[in-house]
């Protein structure tokens, strides 16, 4: 049985039905699942800890682990070279392993039964709430995908806050509720961070040494790495955030990039934690009177409705989903994705929390971060590999369609009925950035205008023939047309001149100085 390092669930359906006295249980520490993209040091380490943590857990449940380290100098580097080994060693009958969350990675899988001529049997991943087959036939016959009518189908097919057949409170969906700033002097609530034991500490050494070049800070290094910590983490969440999450989910705030939100897809993502007990923390949280519904039902709507609905399109479209280039997008990603040295304060931010923390929350992936790729054209795979690259929930099952679909709408519309794009006004209203930023969200072109303004009217023009028929955009074509010609004008020679300039910074290396 191989268990992949994101898969550290011990009710993995790869592990259903393990014989101890004939099976063994296989886990490999590789360098290529480290470097295919430039992954966060905090990334890699949590992963690694994490796995380490759990095939102790495994083998103090009596079940036989065969564990290769990273360091172990007969280590093959990859996940083929280490299957080989193994079969050697152990000569089974077949091979055991949970569809993996990565098409790359399916498809090295895949090429195994041929080149090693023994049976591989690849199980339905069990942690989601909704299985490849049963998306499939949703989204069958449909023209568009929408995530609003799955979500209703899941919540009636799993009976979460659900009453008589009714979604309680009667209403599916609290949204309108829940897009308030933060209101000034708010008590954000500390995070609860977990100090690495010795044996994070050996892999925290061993990230510092073999990958120094790689993206991130490496500390303070406070993610949890076992499921009783990630057990914790949640506790904290639901008794501590939970009941502003609502309110302030699309808010932003300098210096505090998890405000209300959860900080738990990195746990669900590789298995400490399943999205059905969330769901139930959650929903038990409400039922005591302790938060109230649209904080829930916004919580519950993130986690069976948005993530089950992203998996479920990436396997119903891939591969050719990765492929589409919608707006025609090739400028290459900017260099202050990685340094964080612009003079965008808004983008600052979102870079340094996420070199910090290998974190950022929603709205600053999708409308800092995503919204200025979109609205300056940066080639989809270059902001894809970014995203894959610096997060710690990053896997490509949940990285691509969120970029790819939500926010570079690369896909024309199968995910979004219409772009992201917003001005800089957006960005003034959900934050506190724009107060120390030099330049003015409130001047669309001329001295100190902010770069979001004049490229956001700049995306409209360019992109009028791909946009232009789209009805959700209708309301900003008629405002573009009533622009006096001179702006319009000036917008685009601002636009045009910031654009060619874009990486005009001391500090611009490229590729292969990194950090
Ligand atoms: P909260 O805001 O507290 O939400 C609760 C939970 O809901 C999350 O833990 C997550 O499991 C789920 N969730 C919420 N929104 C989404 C969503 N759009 N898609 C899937 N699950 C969701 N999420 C990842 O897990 N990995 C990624 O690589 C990733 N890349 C993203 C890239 C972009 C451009 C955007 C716009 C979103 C991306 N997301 C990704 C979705 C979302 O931003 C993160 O899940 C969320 O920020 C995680 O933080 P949290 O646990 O505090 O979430
Ligand atoms: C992300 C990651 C890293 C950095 N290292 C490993 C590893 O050494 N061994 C392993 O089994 N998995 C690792 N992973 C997670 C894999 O990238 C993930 O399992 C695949 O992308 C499939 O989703
Ligand atoms: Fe970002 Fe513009 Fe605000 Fe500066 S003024 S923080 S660039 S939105």
């Amino acid at each position: 049985m191989l268990v992949l390092g994101d898969q550290l669930t011990t009710s993995l359906s790869a592990l259903s039905g393990l014989d101890p006295t004939r099976d063994v249980v296989l886990m490999v520490e590789v360098r290529a699942e480290a470097i295919y993209v430039n992954k966060h040091k905090q990334k890699i380490a949590f992963v690694l800890a994490s796995m380490r943590h759990f095939a102790a857990l495994l083998r103090a449940s009596g079940l036989p682990v065969d564990y290769v380290q990273f360091e172990d100098p007969a280590n093959a580097g990859d996940f083929t070279g280490e299957v080989v080994r193994a079969v050697v060693r152990h000569r089974p009958e077949r091979i055991v392993v949970t569809e993996p969350g990565e098409w790359r990675v399916l498809e090295i899988v895949r090429s195994w039964r041929e080149l090693l001529g023994v049976e591989v049997e690849m199980r339905d991943d069990n942690r989601f709430l909704c299985s490849r087959e049963r998306f499939s036939r949703w989204a069958g016959t449909r023209k568009g995908f929408r995530m609003e009518h799955f979500y209703r189908e899941m919540r009636r097919e799993t009976g979460l806050l659900m009453e008589g057949g009714k979604p309680v409170g009667g209403r599916w969906n609290f949204d309108t509720e829940n897009r308030k700033p933060l209101p000034k002097g708010a008590k954000v609530p500390e995070r609860r961070r977990f100090e690495p034991d010795r044996s994070s500490r050996d892999v925290l050494s061993l990230v510092e040494r073999h990958f120094p070049t790689h993206f991130g800070d490496l500390e303070p290094f406070g993610w949890a790495v076992t499921r009783e910590d990630a057990l914790e983490a949640l506790s904290h969440f639901v008794a501590d955030c939970l009941p502003n999450f609502g309110d302030y989910q699309d808010a932003m705030q300098t210096g505090r990039p998890f405000l209300y939100h959860a900080a738990l897809s990195p746990y669900l993502n590789i298995g400490l934690l399943t999205a059905g007990e969330v769901c139930d923390a959650a929903i038990e949280a409400w039922r005591r009177g302790k938060a109230p519904i649209e904080a829930v039902e916004g919580f519950v709507r993130q986690v069976i409705g948005w993530r089950e609905y992203v998996r479920g399109l990436y396997f119903h479209l891939m591969p050719s989903y990765q492929d589409g280039n919608y707006l025609t997008a090739h400028r290459p990603l900017p260099w202050f994705y990685w340094s964080g040295e612009t003079a965008m304060h808004c983008v600052a931010e979102t870079v340094r929390n996420t070199r910090q923390y290998a974190y950022a929350h929603h709205i600053q992936r999708l409308m800092v971060t995503g919204n200025f790729a979109l609205l300056a054209g940066i080639s989809p795979r270059e902001v894809e590999a970014w995203y894959l690259a610096v997060y710690a929930d990053a896997f490509e099952w949940v990285e691509l369609p969120n970029v790819h679909g939500m926010a570079l709408f690369a896909d024309g519309g199968l995910l979004a009925s219409k772009p992201y794009a917003a001005s800089g006004a957006y960005i003034d209203r959900m934050s506190d950035y724009c107060s120390s930023c030099e330049y003015d969200p409130k001047v669309k072109s001329g001295p100190g205008a902010c770069p979001f303004n004049f490229l956001y009217w700049n995306f409209l023009i360019e992109n009028r023939e791909a946009l232009g028929r789209n009805p959700r955009l209708a309301m900003a074509y008629r405002n573009l047309e009533r622009m006096p010609p001179g702006i319009v004008e000036a917008v685009r020679r601002e636009a045009r001149h910031f654009l060619a300039h874009i990486d005009d910074t001391p500090e611009s290396p490229r590729q292969g100085e990194l950090f």
